[in-house]
Parts: structure tokens; sequence; C-alpha cells
């Protein structure tokens, strides 16, 4: 058995959960926050056979596009003035970052 941790966006969580629950793919959702652009993300916590593992992943690329974001500027009070942009950047945000782990145990009481 797998765990997947997937991190994607919030515009494409209604439609993935949607998406797995019709695959019959059973998954937590936990609302996160990116370190980098300290918006909201969703983490889904996926338990699955491994034999599924690619079924799963091919659900979650078809779920999840890749976007371009503005950061905005971050004020340098409090902070480093020499790392401070005053100028909107564009990240490319992935459709969705995928950690596979593997599981020693699995139990439902
Ligand atoms: P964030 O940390 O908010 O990052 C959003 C996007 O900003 C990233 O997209 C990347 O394009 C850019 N970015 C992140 N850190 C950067 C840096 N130090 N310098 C320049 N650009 C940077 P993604 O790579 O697609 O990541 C989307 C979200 O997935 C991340 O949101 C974070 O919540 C999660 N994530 C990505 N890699 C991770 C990792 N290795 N461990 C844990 N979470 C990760």
């Amino acid at each position: 058995m797998k765990l997947i941790i997937a991190v994607v966006q919030d515009k494409d969580s209604a439609r993935l959960s949607d998406a797995l629950v019709k695959a019959d793919f059973r998954a937590t959702k936990l609302a996160s926050t990116g370190g980098f652009l300290k918006a909201g993300n969703t983490t889904f916590l996926i338990g699955i056979e491994d034999d599924k593992v690619a079924d799963l992943m091919a659900i979650i690329k078809k779920n999840c596009e890749s976007r371009e974001q503005l950061v905005a500027p971050i004020s340098p009070m409090g902070g480093n003035a020499d790392s401070y942009v005053p100028y909107p950047v564009e990240v490319q945000v992935g459709g969705a970052t995928v950690f596979t782990l593997p599981v020693d145990q699995f139990e439902q009481f």
C-alpha cells in the first residue's frame, strides 16, 4: 500500500475530489498554505493499493492545471530590505505536487 500526498491549487480541489469519489478512491482533504506564496492550497491524503497508483496519478494529472500566479511585492517592514522586490513577479504554480510514501501498516478500527 502507498500513501499519496498531493498538494493542489484550491481552484482544482473540488474537481479532483469529485473525480476521486467517482473512481472509488478514498481521500482526506486538508486545508494547507504554500510556504512561498503564503496562499491557500489543498493537500489530499490518499491511501491506495500499489497496483492502483498509476490510475490515481492519471486522475490527478487530468484534474489539476498548471497556472501562472502573480506574487505581490512584500513590504520590507520587519524583513530584509535587500531582498525586497518592488514589482509583482509571475511564478508558474504546478498542477499538483505529489509525494508517494510506502505504508507499513493500515488499520481501521
Ligand atoms: P508555494 O510554496 O506557495 O509555491 C508556489 C509556487 O511558487 C511553486 O509552485 C513554485 O513555482 C514557486 N516557488 C516556490 N518556492 C520558490 C522559491 N524558493 N523560489 C522561487 N519560486 C518558488 P509549485 O512548485 O508547483 O508548488 C506548489 C505548492 O506545492 C507550493 O506552494 C507548496 O505548497 C507545495 N510544494 C511544492 N514543493 C514542495 C516540497 N518540496 N515540499 C512540500 N511542499 C511543496
